[in-house]
């Protein structure tokens, strides 16, 4: 049974819907059973998520509410997507490159106590403990989509405050043009990062105005709580018009620079992630096509797909960013 809340208006799973152990045990002799065919790999990591999404449930843990978002573009009105798979189907390579592996792995994480250096090209650097990153500004609730450059998508809602609070408190100066985000890169905490899928630590850019849109979202929660670890807890970022791998996890540095950065991902395949990562139906990734996408939960594995947005639905607020650039060329 769905609940509708009375607050904000969007959707959230009652307790209720948690499915008995049995129904678990269920699934995963089918997916020992499938495990045999073709098909197999995708059902038996679908059903392991599944099995593991009992444990993880809104309620858990801190509370962190958030105000409606005045921001033109920040209440998405779609279906949310249900706490337990957005919590549950994640990429988050420093636990590991199965969607249910950071929901298994991540309880290694510490997010608290948590420090995040602001450097380069800033006139107030320093360090900023997750105190003081909490009061900066006014928590607030964005429902943003979050397109993953692999064509699944799912509707969530965020809490956080604009990146541009943050910068206007650092004052960058005139010559910083991009921001790098540099996620937490610990071998002790994170068991992946002894291996060779990235060259850690996991690192992402954007432009300075990118950066500064109303719509980046410095992220702390989702659903009312504070992150999960394997959501990137205590603090990533939401780039709701990028594909989701622009969204860094676990943030622990953030440096204004004049160059554009190295990303992790455009070190790790410059041909298939270029510096933009903006949502784009009509540039293919050089596997597979953008044009289309699957809603994570709803509809489930075998559904039709939902054509893709340009800019991932939020052309009126950014597109203006773009003019005169060729997004094929800048994809
Ligand atoms: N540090 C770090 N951040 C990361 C990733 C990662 O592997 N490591 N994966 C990215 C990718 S590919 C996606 S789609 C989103 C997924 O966010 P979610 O798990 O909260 O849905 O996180 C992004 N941020
Ligand atoms: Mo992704």
């Amino acid at each position: 049974m769905l609940i509708k809340s009375q607050d904000n208006g969007f959707i959230h799973p009652a307790s209720s819907e948690i499915t008995p152990q049995r129904v678990y045990a269920g699934r995963r002799n089918l997916m020992k059973l499938m495990a045999t065919g073709a098909a197999g790999a995708a059902m038996a990591s679908w059903a392991a998520r599944e099995a593991f999404a009992q444990t993880e449930k809104p309620g858990k843990l801190a509370t962190l509410p958030g105000a409606k978002s005045a921001v033109s573009g920040a209440t998405l009105m779609e279906k949310v997507t249900e706490y337990k798979d957005a919590s549950t189907y994640n990429n988050f390579y420093e636990f590991g490159t199965d969607k249910a592996d950071p929901a298994k792995n991540a309880h290694t994480l510490q997010p608290r106590p948590w420090t995040v250096e602001i450097e380069g090209m800033v006139k107030k650097p320093g360090k900023y403990t997750q105190e003081d990153q909490l009061k900066l500004s006014a928590q607030e609730e964005r429902i943003y989509r979050l397109r993953c450059v692999e064509g699944w998508s799912m509707v969530i809602p965020w809490v956080g405050y604009s990146m541009s609070e943050l910068i206007k408190k650092v004052e960058p100066t005139g010559s910083a043009k991009y921001v790098e985000f540099i996620s937490q890169a610990d071998p002790k905490t994170m068991p992946f990062v002894g291996s060779r899928v990235l060259d850690w630590p996991y690192v992402e850019g954007l432009r300075l105005d990118e950066a500064n849109h109303p719509l980046t979202l410095l992220t702390f929660g989702m659903y009312g709580e504070v992150l999960p670890n394997q959501n990137g807890a205590p603090v990533r970022l939401v780039v709701p018009w990028k594909y989701g791998f622009k969204s860094g996890k676990s943030i622990v540095k953030i440096r204004f620079t004049d160059k554009e950065p190295r990303t992790a991902w455009n070190k790790a395949a410059s041909q298939e992630y270029g510096f933009y990562s903006n949502v784009n139906p009509s540039v293919d990734h050089p596997r597979w096509s953008q044009a289309a996408e699957r809603r994570i939960g709803e509809d489930g594995l075998f559904a039709k797909k939902r054509k893709t947005l340009m800019f991932n639905g939020y052309e009126a607020q950014v597109a203006s960013l773009y003019t005169g650039m060729d997004l094929k060329k800048n994809f």
